[in-house]
């Protein structure tokens, strides 16, 4: 069975819901790798109010018994301590850069309200919630993420590390950067964003290890990994730009320059590249290597500074709405894309090793991986 899901749930409505469907039996959920994943989302500095208020946790519906799933569709809850969406005011002076304008012009209907209860980030903590899900499960075929912060602010990260010490530096920082001075000035440009009514957008990075090759499918357009990450990354609320590999820099080099040398290991008969370039797919299947995303996000919408509006009702020329709201949520975004990015990597690997049971699933693994290292 495939693995497909849903998500449902207003920013300030009772709860946030996720529905997974094709989980294989018999993955053991663990409650707090899950909790642990919400709350990397909430953390990082530039945050606003709300995340003082919320407390997200999840509770397991539906899908397990015993703490392992049980083959069924999880449902997940996560409630809303900042419930109050029936008395909330209408919006009729849209803010630039928001979901408000587009969606008044989409129900034509001048209430902006409805549209930015449903198009708000908040939605993605239902996201990550499956992605927590998603991650335990590719856990098990020892694949690994990591999220870093590449520039807020015009700052810049300068020092690369190994996976590990990426991972570890960037988990220490307020905004997610393993460059420690980089990371120190990225918080002072948020800061002095927010004494000007401001907000700020950025770019990071996402890198997975430990995928084994052969996952994705050239055979039809929408079975393309690289489609379906690129796809499942773009949807994060203030997503603008998605890279895989060196992305827009292919269009600068040469082919002898940008594609990665091919290596075999005699003795463990595996194959490897000289460099990366690809960022781990080619032909829209994994090749084996890290894959490597490097996402653009744009500034927050809401401004406490307002930018100029119309009233919807009047035509009367306004300021934009003001509503509470972050000033810099780069950070949150890696984890969020992180968690999307899972989503999609589990579904490949349900794709190819099927398998209705998790025992099932890995002895198809097992047997693939003997296959590749015998070609
Ligand atoms: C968010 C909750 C929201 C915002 C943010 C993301 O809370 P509230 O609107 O009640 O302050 O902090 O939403 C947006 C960035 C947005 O554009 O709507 C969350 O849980 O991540």
């Amino acid at each position: 069975m495939d693995i497909r899901y849903l998500t449902a749930g207003e920013s300030h409505g009772k709860a946030l819901i996720s529905i997974i469907e094709g989980m294989p039996k018999g993955l053991e959920l663990d409650l707090d790798l899950i909790n642990e994943e919400l709350r990397r989302r909430m953390k990082g500095f530039g945050r606003g109010k709300r995340m003082s208020i919320e407390k997200d946790r999840v509770e397991i519906l539906s899908g397990t018994r015993k703490g392992k799933t049980i083959g069924s569709p999880i449902a997940l809850l996560i409630k809303n301590k900042d419930f109050k969406i029936e008395s909330l005011p209408s919006i009729s002076c849209p803010r630039p850069g928001h979901a408000d304008l587009a969606g008044i012009l989409k129900f034509a209907d001048a209430d902006a309200r409805d549209i930015l209860e449903r198009a708000s980030a908040r939605e993605t903590a239902a996201r990550v919630a499956i992605g927590a899900v998603a991650k335990t499960l590719l856990r098990e075929f020892r694949v690994d993420f990591l999220s870093h912060t590449v520039m807020i602010g015009g700052v810049l990260a300068e020092k690369d590390f190994t996976f590990a010490r990426m991972k570890l530096l960037a988990e220490a920082s307020p905004v997610r950067c393993a460059d420690k001075e980089a990371s120190r000035l990225m918080c002072l440009e948020i800061k002095k964003a927010k004494e000007d009514g401001d907000t700020l957008g950025g770019i990071f990075e996402v890198i997975v290890k430990g995928v084994t090759p052969g996952l994705g499918n050239y055979a039809q357009w929408d079975r393309r990994l690289d489609g379906n990450l690129s796809r499942a990354v773009m949807s994060i609320p203030g997503v603008k730009g998605v890279e895989i590999g060196a992305g827009f820099g292919v269009a600068f080099e040469r082919g002898s320059a940008l594609h990665d040398g091919i290596l075999f290991n005699r003795k463990t008969k595996k194959f490897s590249r000289s460099s990366n370039n690809a960022g781990g797919l080619e032909g829209g299947i994994t090749n084996g290597e890290d894959i490597v995303i490097k996402v653009a996000m744009k500034p927050i919408a809401t401004l406490k500074n307002p930018l100029d509006s119309v009233n919807v009702k009047t035509g009367a020329k306004k300021k934009a709405q003001v509503e509470r709201a972050d000033v810099c949520v780069v950070p949150s975004c890696g984890v969020i894309a992180e968690n999307v990015c899972a989503i999609e990597i589990a579904r490949s690997m349900k794709e190819k090793f099927g398998g209705d049971s998790l025992s099932e699933m890995k002895r198809n693994y097992e047997g693939f991986i003997k296959a590749i290292r015998n070609i």
